[in-house]
């Protein structure tokens, strides 16, 4: 439902001029507010889910009075990169499962706030030249390509694995002023500065989370979205960006950090809570954490 919505985008404008109104007679939503609608009522009333939380509401959703509470929590980004949908860029919708925490009743707080190492569950649908599931159990990372002629995901990928070190590295470089002084130092040697160190890498950057995670995880790389003087935290979300994507790439043979520590180590406070991120193959991160620690400690001595 949302792959034949991203695909008609740019048509829904045309189509839908008059008075705002698409093809199919819907009134017109922003494409993140269908999504959203479209992953709610499809888990809403299964009777597997005991509480929600996506990006786009303010807080976690627990399943309404009158309908059956599950066991798992589902936490997840239904549109990530949406921004890059009017020039056509690959989106995706990205979610987390956790089994609950409470016992009985609708779910809360605690059974939300959980780390990532607790996850029993990680995936993401990428809308890109084809649509794709990859998706994790704990049991390897596989990934499935939408067959449009039959309308069903056929495995695709089986076991994907990360090399330990890739070709690329993705980073919005526009930000490099604003970096500590350890990720500044940790991005030259990506960029080939210092090659007794590291080998230089090619320069990948889509501005879109799942589309530059997934095209490290299939050739090897490394993503990072490193927090500035401006945002300590960096931009991207723990709970349903940064979190799904560890438990994959650890799952896949790769690493992810705040910059130093596991991304599923930590332990979230609140539910749009934000990180830091370095993500990808397992010996690029290790790289960037081992320089960021070296400065650490020259700026300590200091
Ligand atoms: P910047 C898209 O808006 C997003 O949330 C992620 O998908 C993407 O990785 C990041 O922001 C890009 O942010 O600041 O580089 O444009």
């Amino acid at each position: 439902m949302i792959a034949g919505a991203v695909r008609r985008a740019g048509l829904v404008d045309v189509l839908g001029a008059a008075g705002n109104v698409n093809v199919q007679g819907e009134e017109q939503q922003k494409l993140d507010v269908y999504a959203n609608e479209v992953v709610k009522s499809a888990l809403t009333f299964t009777g597997r889910v005991c509480v929600m939380g996506s990006e786009e509401d303010d807080d976690f959703i627990p399943v309404p009075d009158g309908y059956p509470v599950g066991k798992y929590v589902v936490l997840f980004d239904p549109l990530d990169g949406s921004s890059n949908i009017d020039a056509n860029a690959p989106v995706g919708t990205i979610f987390s499962v956790y089994s609950r925490v409470s016992d009985g009743g609708r779910g809360d707080q605690r059974d939300v706030l959980q780390p990532g190492r607790h996850q029993v569950a990680a995936g993401y649908v990428m809308y890109g030249s084809s649509v794709m599931m990859v998706y994790t159990t704990g049991h390897g990372v596989h990934g499935f390509t939408l067959d449009p002629t039959i309308g069903e995901f056929v495995l695709s990928h089986q076991r994907i694995t990360i090399p330990p070190t890739g070709m690329y590295y993705s980073v919005n470089e526009s930000r490099f002023g604003r970096w500590d002084r350890g990720v500044q130092l940790a991005v030259r040697g990506l960029h080939g500065d210092f090659p007794d160190q590291i080998k230089g890498k090619n320069s990948r950057y889509i501005g879109s989370l799942v589309a530059d995670f997934h095209r490290n995880l299939v050739n090897g790389g490394i993503f990072l979205y490193p927090g500035d003087v401006k945002a300590p935290a960096g931009k991207l979300r723990l709970l349903y960006e940064c979190a799904p994507m560890a438990f994959i790439a650890e799952q896949a043979g790769g690493a992810a950090t705040d910059g130093v520590t596991r991304i599923l180590d930590l332990q979230p406070e609140a539910l749009h809570q934000r990180t830091p991120l370095v993500i990808g193959s397992r010996d690029d991160v290790e790289y960037v954490r081992r320089i960021i620690l070296e400065q650490r400690a020259r700026e300590g001595a200091a």
